[in-house]
């Protein structure tokens, strides 16, 4: 997406020039930074001139003390090179000095529209970001750990000369509503449900920087983990109508991901996965856990990163019919299920899966039947095999 990469530059060489002294933070033990929006804004800042940052005091609305910050904007469509004072939905927090033990981040967050928030660490300057997706589900407090190894470079923006992020170059943090990136996308093409513009607010508190990420499992021998949707993070959901994002508890005592929604004909809905480039090397399937209550058309898509800028996209798809009603079955896409995409080009013709930096799994069912259709779609661990 062009446009995140303009946008997300944008921000993070504004938290650069912004990175100066403001008030000093709280400091613990286990604990760099704390900010729980007791005493005002603390040191956030929005990129969006038509957005309103204030602090809720009503019971209701604060998360933890007396206070959460309040970040509300009109929710909307976002092009490509837009003018920086209209970012929607876009909130930095600024650091007053660099972070060197900088590896976790633990917040609260609010949504009054359920969407997907970009959480983005940058190095200073113009230099390499790095990404990890959310989903806010609308009307309850979400409470997330992330580390910051979790975090996905973006290969669309300045390259990382050490290949890893340098947590004493990083100015501040910042949280995007994707969904300006996704009403853009929506504008381009008929595939896409497309809301009205709509008054958003999210709300934020109890943000910590930790010195410590958290503890994940490891995935078994010969399998690499993209995400086991055990929380909303990881990826964001595109398109469809009337779409409620849950999740179901499963056997191993974890979660499958369920999406609900309505998809009118000729258009489709995706789950869309950020895959750090490289990380696939080596794996020769794909395999991931679904289930559905209406007989669905399955594609998985495999976009390549291409070094040239406008290149033409390399997007492989693969398709499975999947039964309604079934119990949860795992699904498997070898790298010989793939085909280059109609509109798509590939320099060397053939699927490179050391170059895969997303992978989306969607339901075309109505693209294909041209019929109205209501379905609930569960995922679980999605994994790929060497
Ligand atoms: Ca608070
Ligand atoms: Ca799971
Ligand atoms: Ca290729």
């Amino acid at each position: 997406m062009r446009s995140r990469m303009v946008i997300t530059a944008t921000v993070m060489m504004t938290v650069a020039t912004l990175a100066m002294a403001v008030a000093p933070g709280v400091c613990q033990d286990n604990v760099l930074l704390a900010e729980g929006f007791e005493d005002g804004t603390g040191n956030f800042l929005t990129m969006d001139s038509f957005a309103m940052l204030s602090v809720t005091e009503e019971p209701d609305e604060v998360y933890g003390g007396n206070g959460s910050l309040e970040f509300a904007y009109l929710q909307r469509a976002v092009a490509p090179g837009e003018d920086t004072g209209q970012m929607p939905g876009t909130v930095v927090m600024v650091f007053d000095e660099p972070l060197p033990a900088l590896s976790g981040i633990s917040f609260a967050i609010w949504s009054a529209e359920s969407t997907a928030v970009m959480v983005v660490i940058a190095e200073q300057g113009d230099g390499p970001r790095y990404n990890q997706l959310i989903w806010c589900e609308a009307g309850g407090w979400h409470e997330f750990e992330l580390g910051v190894d979790e975090f996905t470079l973006d290969v669309d923006g300045p390259e990382d000369p050490d290949g890893m992020l340098t947590p004493e170059l990083v100015g501040g943090i910042g949280f995007i509503d994707v969904s300006g990136f996704l009403r853009y996308l929506a504008e381009m093409t008929p595939m896409i449900s497309i809301a009205d513009p709509v008054d958003q607010i999210l709300r934020f508190d109890d943000i910590k920087i930790l010195p410590t990420s958290p503890v994940r499992s490891a995935p078994s021998e010969g399998l690499i983990a993209i995400c086991d949707y055990d929380q909303p993070r990881g990826f964001l959901v595109l398109g469809g109508e009337d779409v409620v994002v849950s999740s179901e508890e499963v056997a191993d005592g974890g979660s499958a991901l369920t999406v609900d929604y309505q998809l009118a004909p000729q258009t489709l809905l995706g789950v869309v996965h950020a895959i750090a480039v490289g990380q696939l090397a080596g794996a020769t399937e794909i395999r991931v856990q679904v289930a559905c209550t209406a007989e669905t058309t399955l594609i998985m898509t495999l976009e390549e990163h291409r070094e040239e800028a406008d290149a033409p996209k390399s997007e492989y798809i693969a398709m499975r019919q999947i039964n309604a009603y079934v119990d949860t079955e795992e699904i498997v896409f070898t790298v010989g299920d793939f085909r280059l995409s109609d509109d798509a080009h590939d320099p060397n013709g053939q699927l490179d899966m050391d170059l895969v930096k997303s992978i989306v799994i969607g339901d075309i069912t109505a693209l294909i039947s041209a019929e109205e259709i209501s379905n609930m779609l569960l995922l679980d661990e999605l994994v790929a095999a060497e």
